[in-house]
């Protein structure tokens, strides 16, 4: 598909923005700083705007996002009784589906709108503001809010910092632009503290994901001749602790650190599938591995969900992963 001029979606968008009342926002499943803080800022700037807005996510709020403005708004799995919405927005879904089951929202919203950085991104909306080249969608919804003309507030700043912030990895990864780093300074010249949010997400850690980490740590090895890593993390690494999912972010991230590591994967078993995350550098692209498997993302952080038991699921990823590297 043609992919459309992305200033002629800008102003699609702001249209539908100036034109509608009522609006229903989603990002995708287990919503990461990026989705929340992209949420929260187009949230708040509706509002002013005199908008009506839902906020929905289908899961929870990871706990060390939890001091992100206003993200009590957020309604966690509960759909609105009311079907008709002037416009459905979807932050990070590269398919509806990534969002949860949202299909009669979306058969009965005015318009769709998909804003989305990945590049495995469907066009599935009216209006499809994919820019797979941005950092993060935060960074695509600050050039929403320069196109509108509209002000950024003191916390609209911090939601969308929070967004660029996770999402570069603090501006380390590839992503990170010159525009990237100009946005940030543009949002810090609003004066929210942003050294308190690098505490609260880069310096604060609960006991809890402590002691997963260390489960995970202990699962690491090494395979293809060194330039796979690989970890593991059963039910029973969670349950011994009464920990959940959420505490596992960043874990996969320690298994890159290894020297000569070119792709790790974290498998980690979920109530009614195998989770599965992957990190790699430079030219391997573990998004096409994770679409393969029904999943997607980047080129270099991707993942999947499998209807599979531990040692089936590994089976099968590793044995994709093993063609690629040798
Ligand atoms: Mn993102």
């Amino acid at each position: 598909m043609k992919t459309p001029d992305l200033e002629q979606e800008f102003k699609k968008l702001k249209k539908i923005i100036v034109t509608g009342r009522s609006f229903f926002l989603a990002g995708h499943l287990n919503p990461d700083g990026d989705t929340l803080g992209s949420m929260l800022a187009i949230s708040s700037v509706l509002k002013r705007l005199g908008k009506k807005v839902y906020l929905f996510s289908n899961d929870p709020v990871p706990e060390n996002l939890s001091f992100l403005p206003h993200v009590k708004s957020i309604k966690i799995g509960r759909l609105p009784p009311k079907k008709r919405f002037d416009a459905a927005i979807l932050l990070e879904c590269s398919t509806p589906q990534r969002g949860g089951d949202l299909s009669t929202i979306l058969k009965h919203a005015g318009k769709v709108v998909n804003i989305d950085h990945h590049k495995t991104s469907e066009f599935y909306g009216d209006v499809n503001i994919v820019e797979p080249h941005s950092s993060s969608t935060a960074e695509i919804v600050y050039r929403l809010f320069y196109s509108m003309k509209a002000h950024v507030t003191k916390t609209e700043a911090a939601c969308l910092y929070v967004g660029i912030v996770t999402d570069t990895g603090r501006f380390h990864f590839p992503a990170t632009s010159p525009r990237t780093l100009e946005v940030a300074s543009r949002l810090l010249e609003t004066g929210f503290r942003f050294s308190r949010i690098n505490d609260l997400l880069y310096a604060t850690k609960s006991c809890l994901a402590l002691k997963v980490l260390g489960r995970g740590l202990e699962s690491l090895e090494l395979l293809c001749g060194g330039r796979l890593a690989v970890m593991s993390l059963k039910t029973s690494d969670f349950a011994c602790f009464g920990a959940s999912p959420e505490h596992t972010e960043n874990v996969i991230n320690y298994g890159m650190m290894v020297p000569g590591v070119k792709v790790t994967v974290l498998f980690r078993e979920a109530a009614d599938c195998l989770s599965v995350t992957f990190r790699s550098r430079s030219h391997v692209d573990v998004s096409l591995i994770a679409k393969t498997f029904g999943g997607g993302g980047h080129k270099n952080a991707a993942g999947c969900r499998m209807k599979a038991g531990m040692q089936e699921g590994r089976k099968k990823i590793l044995a994709v992963i093993r063609k690629i590297l040798n």
